[in-house]
């Protein structure tokens, strides 16, 4: 097989890519291990920018996000049994959409595949070659077949677990990485949203998330201990444990329901540089992990296979590369921001074992500040919509 550009990974990123990419006339396929409905019912993000909608809606694939998605004008931060909203139109002028990643996956697939694109599901083994040349290549097996594609460019999108990550020459690179030591345990409710908009709750019990997904689903999350397991969750302990930690003056409560879905995912903080080396280029969670408190890595995925695409519609269509070779400090500018402020969120709402009573106070009195000053409550808004 040959094309122009070889992708690795049907996610937002390499979906998004390959959709872009045919707009400009641009050929690529896709190579994805897991199969469409597996990728098409993974849980995973809700919070989409302005930008991510702006980009989805330029690319033909935003009419049901429209549609369906729900635009939410501020968020809550409660601590101390206040809730406190922070405007986050009045503020910036945005506002964000809830609307599920794996919703997204659905509209990028249809729209794929309508186009004819090529995707290839359920693909193994794969393996790349000669990134360090001009003419690359990726080796796997799809439907029990040794398979081979010849590309100009090969695009890794595979997540941070994926292969391409790993495959980039050694030499040069610098990696950055935090971990926090929690995770948050997550689950799907079958019941009425608790709240217009979302809440993010400080406790000393530890950070609790109050999310959407439909009007009759509700996403809600806990910090826990990432090596916890969600047998030892019964539904009455997770209750009980939400209950403590979004407790409210005002006898607000969160509306319980049949819990239909339990997980718990690690936190960190990652940055592998440079994206690129070749004819090779990260993009997505291959490249960055942010924690999810910010809500910010499909957006981070959305708009590094943004500027990707103008670098290889350049390419193909003046035999220029400099966008192509800016790639990296292109992308990198957004990306530090957004690990600035998720690792921001995280610090100011959960609880860290180590931290000292002093520290402790110091956290309240931040959530203090931002509550009650509008220049910080501003700079969190900006953050968290993506004016940046
Ligand atoms: P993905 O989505 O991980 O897709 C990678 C794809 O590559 C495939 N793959 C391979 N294919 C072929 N060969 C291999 N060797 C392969 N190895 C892997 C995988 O099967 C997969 O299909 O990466 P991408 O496209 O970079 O997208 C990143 C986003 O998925 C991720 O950043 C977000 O989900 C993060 N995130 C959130 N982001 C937001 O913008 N807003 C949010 O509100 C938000 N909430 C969240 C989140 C992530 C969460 N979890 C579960 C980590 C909430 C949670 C709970
Ligand atoms: C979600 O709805 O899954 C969600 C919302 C906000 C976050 C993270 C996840 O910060």
């Amino acid at each position: 097989m040959r094309t122009q550009v070889a992708i690795i990974g049907a996610g937002p990123a390499g979906l998004l890519l390959s959709h872009l990419l045919h707009l400009s006339g641009i050929e690529s396929i896709v190579l994805e291990s897991r199969s469409r409905a597996d990728i098409e019912a993974t849980i995973r993000a809700g919070v989409l920018e302005q930008g991510t909608m702006d980009i989805l809606t330029n690319a033909g694939v935003g009419a049901r996000m429209k549609a369906e998605g729900a635009l939410h004008h501020g968020v809550e931060l409660a601590f101390g049994g206040r809730r406190h909203r922070i405007d986050l139109t009045e503020l910036t002028g945005k506002a964000i959409t809830v609307y599920p990643q794996h919703e997204v996956i659905k509209d990028l697939v249809a729209a794929r595949l309508a186009a004819q694109g090529q995707l290839l599901f359920e693909v193994s083994g794969v393996q790349l070659h000669g990134v360090d040349t001009a003419t690359p290549s990726v080796s796997f097996v799809h439907g029990g077949e040794a398979a081979r594609i010849d590309a100009d460019f090969v695009i890794g999108c595979d997540g941070y677990h994926g292969v391409t990550r790993p495959a980039m020459p050694p030499q040069g690179r610098e990696d950055f990485t935090r971990n926090y030591g929690f995770g948050w345990f997550g689950i799907l409710v079958e019941s009425a949203p608790s709240s217009d908009e979302l809440i993010y709750a400080r406790h000393d019990r530890g950070f609790a998330l109050v999310s959407t997904r439909t009007p009759t689903v509700q996403r809600l999350y806990f910090q826990c201990d990432p090596a916890d397991h969600v047998d030892n969750w019964s539904d009455d302990r997770i209750w009980a444990e939400l209950h403590a930690r979004l407790e409210s003056n005002d006898g607000w409560r969160v509306n319980e329901g049949r819990i239909f879905q339990k997980g718990i995912i690690g936190m960190r903080s990652f940055v592998s540089t440079p994206m690129q080396a070749g004819r090779l280029f990260l993009a997505g969670d291959s490249a960055h992990i942010v924690p999810p408190t910010g809500a910010k890595g499909m957006n981070l995925a959305v708009s590094d296979v943004n500027v990707l695409a103008q670098g290889l519609e350049q390419y193909y269509r003046q035999g220029r590369d400099d966008r192509l070779q800016g790639y990296t400090d292109a992308a990198l500018r957004r990306i530090w921001r957004a690990e600035y402020f998720s690792w921001w969120m995280t610090s100011l709402l959960h609880t860290f074992a180590d931290a000292t009573p002093f520290q402790r106070e110091m956290q309240r009195a931040e959530l203090e500040c931002v509550v009650s000053s509008r220049a910080m409550a501003t700079a969190l808004a900006e953050n968290y919509v993506g004016a940046f």
